[in-house]
């Protein structure tokens, strides 16, 4: 039966996975043949998520080829001809052995799959020690489809680099989410679950196609309602919600309160150390566990941004994680303890109190004090997701402490989804940023991965950019983020630029080249862009206060001790070497100590964040700060336009809708790079006097 052409993806709900028509005929031919699917392995072998993988190859080859395709059983496998068989190492599939042999199947861990093309069948075999590795290698076999490669010869093994790769949502139950660009949330509405939940199902397949394996469906900022989550109230409506992430192996999580006893007005205290509130935790995580059997674990901030926590009762953070730990231990739960923790009151005027120091000097004295199913999750900076600020340096500090790196997907100094701005490249620097903490390449992504220190938790978990927008992201092209991040923290290695052109392959066809080259150049390009008329030289915080969109210089919430950077008529920035500043270089390991602390050595993209210097300070550049700063913003937005030009030169190649609402964003952003450049260049050009050498108007 022939499958009629649809519009496949014009609204941006099936994102990545519209699985287009394929465009060529050897392409189409490739996608007709393998529309049969055989598993092989029991249904007690985890048969839902065997099945997802399963039905996914179908939908997937149906839609490429436009015929249908079926899961068949193996009895009714096709004498000749090619087809997709699924089989776990365990199963007794036909030619397990002489495919797989054990040499190959001991490379294969929990999560990872092996896939091989029979040369003389054309049979394409997808194996591995445990379902989801099945379902990972049946979405890799999916891109490889779509993106029109062969699949003739087939040798692929495959494991995720990080074990724990999450996604952290910052949804309310009033259906808000806390920096979210993109809609509403799809778990909560009105204080409750929504009612629908299918599109929780299609978004799990999204995050099973790029290897994410964990999600927390609330935020962190836990609100009255939400503290129920855990109780009775609630709990069947997150097994619900569980059990669909279980069919795409992903574990839920749920932020909690750390002073849900008290708030939930059972107990009067929340003190970690009273039997009292170790037990009442005891209890409700047995409740939980009772509801959802592989629940993950709690995710938790505290003692942050008036959030409560274990300081209330003079206790530190160890004793705070640890007694929820003991909860979940029995269940092989785990709790994720976040170190984005400081003191926003604090007075900084004496120029030594620094916020940048808070992760570290908190956290690093308590390593080794934490239960082995604690893991510490810290934010990739010491800041707050600046569009560029240094490494945190808390990430592999504590060797004898499990961690997970910190990301934000969702773009809230990054332009909010209104702006253009593809993280990969961030991320991939912030993984391949060297630490030394363990001589040369003691990389960021080896502390993420565990492997650097031995860790059994660790992994990177990143805040969420979806909301119920019909394209889940509000600009399309932010998208790309969503892929980028699972597809990056499965292998580290891939580059940005491999995997935009893989996004937009998928997203957008294969039809034409002069797209995929032009979005791929785009999407490269727009950090860089973005940080060029955006604060400079990696200062941070020039965004409007709570909200954080827009250029305010002196824009920072807790600006009540003055300016966050200290800018005067002299100069910038914010000291914090050792010899004269706030010390803060002196938590860096050697090299990297002395490559910030010394203005000789200091990376120019980094120089405001750790030197206070004149405006006429030269850089490595050979322009001044000032100069720096004219020059990057009257480019910036130049460069703005570009990215609304080059769209433009793409209309007609895609549809209509589409191509529109990107341009609309794009015109948008190209606006608003004035107004950053113009207010930007203003403020210094106000406070310092010099002119610039090129004698442009500033306003
Ligand atoms: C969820 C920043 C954000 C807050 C966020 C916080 C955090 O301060 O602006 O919205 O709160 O980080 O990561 O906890």
């Amino acid at each position: 039966m022939s499958v009629p052409e649809r519009k496949q993806g014009e609204d941006g709900y099936l994102a990545w996975l519209p699985y287009r028509r394929q465009e060529t005929k050897e392409g189409l031919e490739r996608c007709k043949a393998y529309r049969q699917i055989v598993v092989a392995a029991a249904a007690e072998d985890g048969g839902a998520v065997i099945q997802s993988a399963a039905a996914e190859l179908a939908r997937g080859l149906e839609s490429l080829s436009g015929l249908s395709a079926a899961v068949v059983n193996e009895g009714e496998v096709p004498e000749s001809g090619a087809y997709i068989q699924l089989a776990l190492f365990s199963s007794p599939a036909a030619g397990m052995d002489r495919l797989f042999p054990a040499a190959v199947r001991t490379e294969i861990g929990p999560e990872g799959f092996t896939m091989q093309t029979e040369a003389d069948t054309g049979r394409i075999v997808i194996a591995a020690a445990a379902p989801a590795g099945l379902l990972y290698g049946a979405f890799h076999l999916l891109r490889l489809f779509a993106a029109g490669q062969s699949v003739d010869g087939l040798n692929i093994q495959e494991n995720p680099v990080n074990p724990l790769r999450m996604i952290n949502h910052w949804d309310n139950m009033d259906g808000s989410i806390e920096r979210g660009y993109a809609g509403k949330s799809i778990f909560f509405e009105n204080n409750r679950f929504k009612a629908d939940k299918q599109r929780i199902r299609d978004y799990a397949r999204l995050l099973a196609s790029v290897g994410i394996n964990a999600v927390s469906i609330n935020n962190v900022n836990v609100h009255k309602q939400e503290t129920l989550l855990i109780t009775e109230e609630f709990l069947p409506d997150v097994a619900e919600v569980a059990a669909i992430f279980r069919e795409y192996a992903v574990k839920l999580f749920l932020s909690v309160n750390y002073a849900a006893p008290v708030e939930m007005g059972e107990l009067p205290t929340a003190d970690p150390l009273d039997p009292a509130v170790q037990a009442w935790w005891q209890r409700r995580t047995q409740d939980v566990y009772a509801a959802i059997p592989d629940f993950g674990g709690y995710v938790v901030k505290a003692d942050s941004e008036n959030r409560p926590g274990p300081f209330t009762y003079g206790r530190d953070h160890a004793d705070g994680a640890n007694m929820l730990a003991e909860g979940l231990e029995p269940y092989g739960g785990i709790v994720i303890w976040r170190c984005f923790v400081y003191n926003c009151k604090q007075d900084w005027r004496d120029r030594k109190t620094d916020r940048a120091r808070a992760a570290y000097d908190h956290f690093k004295p308590l390593d080794g004090r934490f239960k082995d199913n604690v893991i510490l999750q810290v934010k990739n900076g010491p800041i707050d997701f600046q569009v560029r600020e240094p490494i945190s340096p808390l990430l592999g500090a504590m060797p004898s402490t499990h961690q997970v790196l910190e990301l934000q997907i969702t773009q809230e100094y990054t332009g909010q989804q209104r702006h253009l701005c593809y993280l990969v490249p961030q991320w991939r620097e912030i993984l391949d940023f060297d630490t030394h903490l363990k001589g040369n390449g003691s990389t960021v992504k080896r502390i993420a991965s565990g492997e650097l220190h031995g860790s059994r938790l660790a992994g990177i978990a990143a805040v969420s950019n979806i909301g119920d927008d019909a394209n889940w992201t509000g600009h399309r092209l932010a998208q790309a983020n969503l892929y980028g991040y699972g597809r990056l923290t499965w292998n580290p290695e891939l580059t940005s630029s491999a995997i935009a052109e893989e996004w937009i392959r998928l997203t957008f066809g294969n039809g034409s080249e002069k797209l995929i080259r032009t979005v791929q150049q785009m999407l490269l390009d727009s950090w860089g862009i973005y940080e060029s008329y955006t604060a400079p030289l990696g200062v941070g915080f020039m965004v409007n206060p709570d909200h954080h969109y827009g250029p305010n210089v002196e824009g920072y919430e807790y600006s009540m001790w003055g300016t966050y950077h200290f800018a005067d008529w002299q100069g910038i920035g914010v000291d914090r070497t050792k010899a004269t500043g706030t010390g803060y270089t002196g938590q860096y390991a050697g090299p990297n100590f002395e490559r910030y602390e010394s203005l000789e050595t200091c990376p120019d993209e980094l120089l405001l964040f750790f030197h206070h210097v004149p405006y006429t300070h030269k850089l490595h550049s050979g322009k001044t700060v000032i100069q720096h700063i004219y020059d990057t913003h009257f480019d910036g937005a130049e460069q703005a336009e570009r990215l609304a030009a080059q769209w433009e030169a793409l209309a007609g190649s895609m549809d209509e809708g589409l191509h529109r609402q990107v341009a609309e964003r794009l015109a948008e952003q190209a606006e608003h790079a004035k107004e950053w450049r113009d207010r930007i260049n203003t403020y210094f050009y106000r406070r310092c006097g010099i002119a610039d050498e090129q004698g442009r108007t500033i306003y």
